[in-house]
Protein backbone atom coordinates (compact mmCIF):
# COMPACT_ATOMS: atom_id res chain seq x y z
CA UNK A 1 0.00 0.00 0.00
CA UNK A 2 1.31 3.35 -0.69
CA UNK A 3 2.06 6.27 1.78
CA UNK A 4 2.88 9.70 2.36
CA UNK A 5 5.27 11.95 4.04
CA UNK A 6 4.46 12.89 7.37
CA UNK A 7 1.85 15.80 7.17
CA UNK A 8 0.99 14.70 4.05
CA UNK A 9 2.89 17.52 2.38
CA UNK A 10 1.57 17.95 -2.04
CA UNK A 11 1.83 21.11 -4.35
CA UNK A 12 -1.25 23.14 -3.65
CA UNK A 13 -3.88 23.40 -5.92
CA UNK A 14 -3.02 26.94 -7.39
CA UNK A 15 0.08 25.15 -8.43
CA UNK A 16 -0.81 22.41 -10.95
CA UNK A 17 1.36 23.39 -14.08
CA UNK A 18 4.93 22.45 -12.42
CA UNK A 19 8.54 23.30 -14.10
CA UNK A 20 11.21 21.58 -14.13
CA UNK A 21 14.99 22.79 -14.86
CA UNK A 22 18.69 20.81 -15.00
CA UNK A 23 21.44 22.31 -13.29
CA UNK A 24 23.46 24.06 -16.03
CA UNK A 25 26.63 22.92 -14.58
CA UNK A 26 25.54 18.85 -15.53
CA UNK A 27 25.42 19.88 -19.00
CA UNK A 28 23.04 16.73 -19.62
CA UNK A 29 22.47 15.54 -23.21
CA UNK A 30 18.92 15.96 -24.71
CA UNK A 31 18.75 12.24 -24.13
CA UNK A 32 18.85 12.42 -20.39
CA UNK A 33 16.87 14.90 -20.64
CA UNK A 34 14.27 12.83 -22.78
CA UNK A 35 14.61 10.53 -20.19
CA UNK A 36 13.04 13.00 -17.54
CA UNK A 37 10.37 14.30 -19.89
CA UNK A 38 8.79 10.81 -20.18
CA UNK A 39 9.38 9.85 -16.66
CA UNK A 40 7.80 13.08 -15.67
CA UNK A 41 4.85 12.05 -18.31
CA UNK A 42 4.32 9.02 -16.64
CA UNK A 43 2.84 11.22 -13.32
CA UNK A 44 1.12 13.85 -15.43
CA UNK A 45 -1.15 10.79 -17.14
CA UNK A 46 -2.91 10.41 -13.85
CA UNK A 47 -3.38 13.46 -12.61
CA UNK A 48 -4.03 17.37 -13.25
CA UNK A 49 -0.44 18.13 -13.23
CA UNK A 50 1.74 19.24 -16.00
CA UNK A 51 5.66 19.16 -15.96
CA UNK A 52 7.37 22.27 -18.53
CA UNK A 53 11.06 22.23 -18.70
CA UNK A 54 12.40 25.68 -18.22
CA UNK A 55 16.11 26.77 -18.60
CA UNK A 56 15.79 29.33 -15.49
CA UNK A 57 17.37 26.87 -13.27
CA UNK A 58 16.74 29.59 -10.20
CA UNK A 59 13.30 30.03 -10.47
CA UNK A 60 11.99 26.15 -11.85
CA UNK A 61 9.40 24.32 -9.09
CA UNK A 62 11.41 21.54 -9.61
CA UNK A 63 15.63 21.12 -10.04
CA UNK A 64 17.32 18.25 -11.11
CA UNK A 65 21.03 17.54 -11.04
CA UNK A 66 23.70 15.22 -10.70
CA UNK A 67 26.36 15.34 -7.67
CA UNK A 68 28.90 13.66 -6.21
CA UNK A 69 29.44 12.77 -2.77
CA UNK A 70 28.73 15.73 -0.23
CA UNK A 71 26.98 18.40 -2.34
CA UNK A 72 25.58 20.89 0.28
CA UNK A 73 22.27 19.42 1.11
CA UNK A 74 23.17 17.51 4.17
CA UNK A 75 22.46 14.24 2.56
CA UNK A 76 25.92 12.81 0.97
CA UNK A 77 26.23 10.64 -1.80
CA UNK A 78 28.37 7.39 -1.63
CA UNK A 79 29.84 6.19 -4.99
CA UNK A 80 28.73 3.71 -7.12
CA UNK A 81 25.43 2.17 -5.86
CA UNK A 82 24.31 2.13 -1.95
CA UNK A 83 22.57 5.44 -2.47
CA UNK A 84 21.03 6.26 -6.42
CA UNK A 85 19.71 9.41 -6.03
CA UNK A 86 16.84 11.30 -3.43
CA UNK A 87 14.76 13.81 -3.73
CA UNK A 88 12.44 15.85 -1.27
CA UNK A 89 8.77 16.65 -0.58
CA UNK A 90 7.24 19.01 -1.47
CA UNK A 91 7.61 22.18 -1.63
CA UNK A 92 11.31 21.84 -1.70
CA UNK A 93 11.37 20.05 -5.25
CA UNK A 94 14.91 18.92 -5.46
CA UNK A 95 15.91 15.49 -7.11
CA UNK A 96 19.52 14.65 -6.96
CA UNK A 97 21.06 12.09 -8.74
CA UNK A 98 24.19 10.10 -7.54
CA UNK A 99 26.96 11.36 -10.84
CA UNK A 100 28.97 8.27 -9.84
CA UNK A 101 26.61 5.42 -10.89
CA UNK A 102 26.35 4.49 -14.32
CA UNK A 103 23.28 5.45 -15.66
CA UNK A 104 21.54 3.67 -18.62
CA UNK A 105 19.80 6.33 -20.77
CA UNK A 106 18.59 3.82 -23.56
CA UNK A 107 17.01 0.81 -23.91
CA UNK A 108 20.59 -1.25 -23.42
CA UNK A 109 19.37 -3.32 -20.39
CA UNK A 110 21.67 -6.24 -19.76
CA UNK A 111 24.11 -4.25 -21.87
CA UNK A 112 26.97 -6.33 -19.74
CA UNK A 113 28.09 -3.83 -16.20
CA UNK A 114 26.62 -5.50 -13.60
CA UNK A 115 26.54 -1.68 -11.36
CA UNK A 116 24.05 0.07 -14.26
CA UNK A 117 21.15 1.38 -13.01
CA UNK A 118 18.07 2.49 -15.30
CA UNK A 119 17.91 6.20 -15.02
CA UNK A 120 14.12 6.05 -16.31
CA UNK A 121 13.24 3.63 -13.54
CA UNK A 122 14.74 5.90 -10.48
CA UNK A 123 13.54 9.13 -11.93
CA UNK A 124 9.93 8.08 -12.06
CA UNK A 125 10.43 6.78 -8.75
CA UNK A 126 12.24 10.14 -7.01
CA UNK A 127 9.41 12.27 -9.03
CA UNK A 128 6.91 10.36 -6.81
CA UNK A 129 8.81 11.53 -4.03
CA UNK A 130 8.65 15.41 -5.33
CA UNK A 131 5.01 14.76 -5.16
CA UNK A 132 4.61 13.43 -2.09
CA UNK A 133 4.34 10.03 -2.25
CA UNK A 134 6.14 8.08 0.59
CA UNK A 135 7.11 4.23 -0.34
CA UNK A 136 4.99 1.55 -1.17
CA UNK A 137 4.03 -2.24 0.75
CA UNK A 138 3.10 -3.59 -2.83
CA UNK A 139 6.15 -4.88 -4.59
CA UNK A 140 5.49 -4.50 -8.42
CA UNK A 141 4.53 -0.58 -7.26
CA UNK A 142 6.60 2.50 -8.53
CA UNK A 143 7.24 3.22 -4.84
CA UNK A 144 8.44 -0.11 -3.63
CA UNK A 145 11.82 0.97 -1.55
CA UNK A 146 13.75 -1.71 -3.81
CA UNK A 147 14.98 -1.95 -7.26
CA UNK A 148 17.77 -4.14 -8.81
CA UNK A 149 20.59 -2.77 -11.30
CA UNK A 150 20.01 -3.69 -14.71
CA UNK A 151 16.21 -3.67 -14.32
CA UNK A 152 13.66 -1.36 -16.22
CA UNK A 153 10.75 -0.79 -14.01
CA UNK A 154 8.85 2.42 -15.18
CA UNK A 155 5.06 1.50 -15.41
CA UNK A 156 3.70 2.81 -12.74
CA UNK A 157 1.09 0.12 -10.74
CA UNK A 158 -2.10 0.57 -9.72
CA UNK A 159 -1.35 1.29 -6.01
CA UNK A 160 0.94 4.22 -7.39
CA UNK A 161 -2.31 5.78 -8.65
CA UNK A 162 -4.35 5.58 -6.17
CA UNK A 163 -1.64 7.27 -4.14
CA UNK A 164 -1.33 9.70 -6.59
CA UNK A 165 -4.73 10.66 -6.95
CA UNK A 166 -5.53 11.11 -3.51
CA UNK A 167 -2.53 13.78 -3.28
CA UNK A 168 -3.92 15.13 -6.62
N1 LIG B 1 17.31 6.61 -2.35
C1 LIG B 1 16.28 6.50 -1.39
C2 LIG B 1 14.89 6.52 -2.08
O1 LIG B 1 14.68 7.38 -2.96
C3 LIG B 1 16.32 7.66 -0.40
C4 LIG B 1 15.41 7.37 0.75
C5 LIG B 1 15.65 6.52 1.75
C6 LIG B 1 14.12 7.90 0.98
N2 LIG B 1 14.59 6.49 2.60
C7 LIG B 1 13.65 7.32 2.16
C8 LIG B 1 13.34 8.78 0.29
C9 LIG B 1 12.40 7.60 2.65
C10 LIG B 1 12.07 9.07 0.78
C11 LIG B 1 11.60 8.48 1.96
O2 LIG B 1 14.08 5.70 -1.75
S1 LIG B 1 17.88 5.31 -3.13
C12 LIG B 1 15.12 3.24 -5.09
C13 LIG B 1 14.35 1.99 -4.85
C14 LIG B 1 16.71 4.81 -4.29
C15 LIG B 1 16.01 3.66 -4.12
O3 LIG B 1 19.01 5.76 -3.84
O4 LIG B 1 18.08 4.25 -2.19
C16 LIG B 1 14.94 3.97 -6.22
C17 LIG B 1 16.54 5.54 -5.44
F1 LIG B 1 13.11 2.25 -4.61
F2 LIG B 1 14.37 1.21 -5.87
F3 LIG B 1 14.87 1.34 -3.86
C18 LIG B 1 15.65 5.14 -6.40
CL1 LIG B 1 13.89 3.44 -7.47
ZN1 LIG C 1 21.05 16.17 -2.60
ZN1 LIG D 1 12.25 6.06 -2.41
Amino acid sequence: HYSFFPGTPRWPSRRRDLTYAFDPRNQLSDDVKRVFGSAFNRWSEWTPLTFTETSNYLTSDLKIGFYAGDHGDGEEFDGVLGTLAHAFAPPRGLLHLDIDETWIVDDAIGSGSTTAMDLESVAVHEIGHLLGLGHSSVEDAIMFPTISSGVRKVELDRDDVEGIQVLY
